[in-house]
Formats: structure tokens, sequence, C-alpha cells
């Protein structure tokens, strides 16, 4: 078969925009190569509907050795006693617990979009927002703290069978016992989506949600810095309290009842390549190595939002807890939408946001994200996110001055060559 060569540079090309570049988007990060290895690989051909010992075909025993040893892995991380690794991303993580767990209709709490919560948390345009019935808590407009008084109220009023926890754009930790008591008093699940700061939750850096909340879900490819895909955990299996009953008409364990939301549920085929992947990270995740990694992440982020504070920046709830902090822009004069682009002229990738109370849409924005995982991941350090405030803050002070933009860039892709990212790639 001939190459495809016109893929392959334009892949290429994407490795040389990660390599030159400053990566802020707060959802991102770069894998290890043996993360990509393990998902570039036969893995890819084999189908395996089932799960490790039950499958729909043949051939599975080597799939089934390295989802189990996925499976395994994340309980030791995590110390739940039921991992589902097969979601192809959060969004169907999510949507299998939602499967699992309420029937069209029902009615779900969880954050605003708007003030930092995620699709899959019942927006209107999302699955969850057309086959359930959504309502929402959000941020105080004083502190940008969630509003646990709020989220409280609203539940006693709308009785919710499923309350959502996790954010996209929230830069501090979580009240889970506090959830859980809201919860208790209105008779609600509690689905914690730590998508973005599992990494953290994982080496004890933020309050963990196993003990309180009923279902976990996160993705692999953020703070745990796996391969792209999504995870449900359960911290400790409970007795099916739906009356959901499995295909052979009997009631199960909860963690049987997600396996079956997941599978048949939601999808088809396992992507055993991935899945196999997500094993290889959480090797690494075990390591020393990691947890000097998450540790560094939050020193960063610290660092970083303290330079930002120091030039004037309002950052939504003053500061930041994890890896990532929403800037609001209302008092730089510029919009999300324009910070946005000067910056990525200038090899600086961050993503527009809106913040709580925006007044702009989501397509112009008041503010933008910013995250450091894969900075850190790069190598770089707290002093380090000094000069990059430095850079930003000239850019977004001046963005139509082309010269300064060069200049930016220039000096970016000079300071990233210390950083070398996949030399092994050539
Ligand atoms: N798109 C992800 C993020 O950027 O946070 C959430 O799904």
């Amino acid at each position: 078969m001939q190459r495809d060569e016109q893929t392959f540079s334009i892949i290429r090309k994407e490795l040389e925009r990660q390599r030159r570049g400053l990566e802020l988007i707060a959802s991102e990060n770069f894998t290890s190569l043996q993360v990509m290895q393990a998902m570039g690989n036969v893995m890819t051909n084999k189908y395996a509907e089932g799960y490790p010992g039950h499958r729909y075909y043949g051939g599975c025993e080597m799939v089934d050795q390295s989802e189990q040893l996925a499976i395994d892995r994340a309980k030791q991380i995590f110390g739940v006693e039921y991992v589902n690794v097969q979601p192809h991303s959060g969004a169907q993580a999510n949507a299998s617990v939602m499967m699992a767990v309420l029937k069209p209709g029902d009615k779900i709490l969880g954050l605003d979009l708007s003030m930092g919560g995620h699709l899959t948390h019942g927006s209107p345009v999302n699955f969850s927002g057309k086959l359930y019935e959504p309502h929402f808590y959000g941020v105080s407009k004083e502190t940008g703290l969630i509003e646990y008084d709020k989220m409280e109220e609203v539940a006693m009023q709308v009785h919710p069978k499923l309350i959502v926890c996790g954010a996209s754009a929230y830069s501090r930790d979580w009240d889970y016992k506090r959830i859980r008591e809201i919860a208790d008093k209105t008779g609600a699940l509690i689905m914690a989506d730590i998508a973005h700061p599992a990494g953290l939750i994982a080496k004890g850096l933020l309050n963990s949600p196993f003990e309180y909340c009923h279902f976990v879900t996160t993705t692999t490819h953020k703070t745990l810095r796996g391969p792209r895909g999504g995870m449900i955990m359960i911290g400790k299996d409970f007795e099916n309290p739906f009356g959901i009953k499995t295909p052979k008409g009997d009631i199960r364990m909860m963690s049987s009842v997600i396996d079956l939301a997941v599978f048949p549920g939601v999808q088809g085929g396992p992507l055993e390549h991935v899945i196999a992947a997500k094993a290889v990270s959480f090797f690494e995740i075990l390591s020393d190595e990691y947890d000097q990694y998450a540790k560094q992440i939050v020193k960063n982020a610290q660092s970083m939002s303290k330079a930002f504070v120091e030039k004037g920046y309002q950052i939504v709830s003053g500061g930041t807890d994890n890896h990532l902090m929403l800037i609001d822009l209302r008092n730089k004069n510029i919009t999300g939408k324009k910070a946005e682009q000067v910056l990525v002229k200038a090899d600086i990738t961050v993503n527009k946001n809106m913040v709580p109370f925006d007044d702009k849409s989501a397509f112009v924005t008041s503010g933008i994200r910013v995250g450091v995982p894969a900075v850190t991941t790069r190598g770089l350090t707290e002093e380090h996110m000094l000069q990059i405030v430095e850079w930003i803050d000239t850019l977004l002070m001046d963005p139509d001055n082309e010269q300064k933009i060069i200049t930016v860039r220039s000096a970016v892709n000079q300071f990233m060559e210390q950083f070398p990212l996949y030399p092994e790639l050539g």
C-alpha cells in the first residue's frame, strides 16, 4: 500500500506545533511516548464486546489481560472497588451513568455551563439536557465559589434523581461531604465528574469524592496524562436501588448495572488499543515521578495565578486550588475571543471561556481559561510561570501590535526549545 504522505505530513506539522508552543489549554496534556505506542498497535484490530472473561468474540485472551490490568491499576490508584475503563470519552462515561440510573424525563441538577459546568451536566444542547429535565446551581457573584446553599434550595424544590458535581472551568476544590448531605436530604444520587482534577485527586492533593459520591467519572487524558478516553468508578459498590433489571431479569450490584449501561447500553466494541494505553498511563501514575508531577502542577498553577493577580487580572474566586484558573478580562478591555486569537498568533494556546454572569455570548466571552498540566509535563516550573504571565500580559495589553506578537512568538519558540517534546520522534 502506498504511504499516505498527505495525512502524515499534517501529523508531522501538528507535532511541530506542539513542540514550539506554550500549551495552556487546561484540559490538554502530553502523553508519554509509551502511552502513544500502546495506542498505535495491533490491539486496534480486535473486537471485544463484553468484559474480560465474558466476551462475544473469540481471541480475546490478550485484550482480556490488558483490560484487566487497566482496571486493577485504576482500582489501586484511586482505592476503589469498581472501575469500568471502556468509555470512549468523558461524555460517554457520563451518558452511561445517566443511562444506568435515570429514565427519560427524570430530573438532574448540575453546575450551569456558563458558570464553569460541562455540556453533559444538563446543557439543553446536549443529550443530558434533552433526555432528562435539567436544573442548575451556580457560583456566587461575589466570591466565585459554588453556592451550596443554592444547590440545596434547588434540590429541595425539584427533587432531582441525580446531582452532578464537577466542572470544566472551576479552580476551587469541592465539598463532597456537603453535597452528600444535600443528596441524602432529598433522596438523590451523586455523580462526581472529576475529569479535570483527577490526577490531583489520585495523589491526595484535592478532596476525594469516593466516600460521598455514588459514581465518579473521569477522562483519562487531562491531568491523568493518559490516552484520550473515559472511565467510571464506584468507591464502594452498593446494591442497585432502582429496581433496574439486567437482560437476564435479575437485580445486581451497581457495578453490574453500570457495566451494562456502558455496553451494550451506550457503546459497542471497546477501543482495546486505547484501553492498553490507559493501563500504561496508570502504571506511570503509580510512580514517584508522577507524584512529583502532580505536586508541580499545583505549584505552577499557584505561581501563575499569583502573577496574574499582581498584574491586576481578575481570577474568578481569586485564585486556584487545582491546575487551572479562569480569568475575567472585563477590567482589561479585551474579550476572550480576541485574547485567544492574539495569544494563538504568538504560539500560546488558551481557550476563550465564559465567566460567571458573563454579558457576552459563548462565541465571544469575557474570559480565558488557563491551565498548567501540559507545560508542567514539558518541565516548566514556578519561575517560568512568571515569564509566561509577562508574555500574556504584553500581548493582551496591546493586542493589535503585530510587532509585539512577532517578538513574543519568537521568544516563546526559542524558550520551548529548552524543553524537548518527543525527541525520539526526530
Ligand atoms: N473539552 C473539555 C475541556 O476543555 O474542559 C471538557 O470536555
